[in-house]
């Protein structure tokens, strides 16, 4: 399928593998619409990628767990960005590593509203369209973590887990009108995931990247490419990637 003039919006574009799919699919033509809370840094994105690529790009600074901004967000789109033809919902995070008997209660609820309730949110307000039109495709980025459950990793993998869930869910839901949906599983993929998951402690989050070579943002955003520009009768429904040192989540070829 090709995507040039397709409207593509990406959640979490600011940083990582939101930001990688923006240039990935900007690349292929596509115009775009970029999500994420630090629109600034989606301003330097933007700027980044017309140099390169004859594409327009709206940037939004908008938090996915807020309802009625993300409703609003969407319902003031203009005319030439409202037919949404791809979706990508990537925004996401972890919060700290922790003994679920010893968890943060304010981790939980920052887990849980992003990576579930936030792309309900935003999938609850672009669906109907795609639906109406016949046509889209909905990427959703889980992760390893929604395929086991790893030590300390229990919020965040339940997040997943959630993820997987509401995928399968479109895909059952969705069925006859036309609209495809890809769930994407990365691996250990080097972004701003564990500085934030940290807290900022840079030292505990490069170890997690050491070692060995982990994915980069873009191998995923390749991957998620593929998947969108497969002929509309093709649905590539789950896809798991990892770095090829990685077996499972606790199982790491590292050297060292
Ligand atoms: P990054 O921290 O690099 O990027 C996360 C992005 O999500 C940022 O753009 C951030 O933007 C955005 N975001 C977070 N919270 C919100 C919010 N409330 N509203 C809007 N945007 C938000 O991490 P990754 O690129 O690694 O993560 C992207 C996705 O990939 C996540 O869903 C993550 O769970 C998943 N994933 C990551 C893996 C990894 O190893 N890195 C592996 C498997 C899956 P801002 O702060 O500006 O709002
Ligand atoms: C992010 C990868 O293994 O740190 O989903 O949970 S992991």
């Amino acid at each position: 399928m090709n995507l040039q003039g397709k409207i593509t919006l990406i959640t979490g574009a600011s940083a990582g593998i939101g930001e990688a799919c923006a240039e990935v699919f900007a690349e292929a033509g596509a115009n775009l619409i970029l999500i994420a809370r630090r629109k600034n840094k989606l301003d330097e994105l933007s700027k980044r990628i017309k140099v390169k690529n004859d594409v327009e790009i709206i940037n939004i600074g908008c938090d996915v767990r807020n309802r009625k901004e993300v409703g609003k967000c969407i319902e003031e789109l203009p005319e030439k960005f409202r037919n949404i033809d791809i979706l990508v919902n990537n925004a996401g995070l972890a919060r700290g590593m922790n003994k679920i008997q010893e968890g943060s209660f304010e981790d939980w609820d920052e887990m849980l509203d992003t990576n579930i309730k936030g792309l309900l949110n935003v999938s609850r307000f672009i669906l109907p369209g795609m639906v109406e039109r016949k046509s889209g495709h909905v990427v959703n980025i889980g992760s390893l973590a929604g395929r086991e459950v790893y030590p300390n990793g229990n919020v965040y993998c339940t997040t997943k887990h959630a993820v997987k869930a509401i995928s399968k869910g479109m895909l059952v839901d969705l069925n006859g009108t036309g609209v495809r949906v890809t769930n994407l599983d990365p691996g250990l993929v080097e972004t701003e995931f564990s500085e934030v998951r940290f807290r900022g402690d840079s030292e505990k989050a490069k170890k997690i990247y050491q070692g060995y070579t982990p994915l980069t943002s873009r191998d995923v955003a390749e991957v998620a490419l593929f998947c969108a520009t497969r002929p509309q009768h093709v649905t590539i429904q789950d896809i798991l990637v990892t770095p090829t040192d990685q077996a499972t989540t606790t199982i790491l070829n590292k050297k060292m």
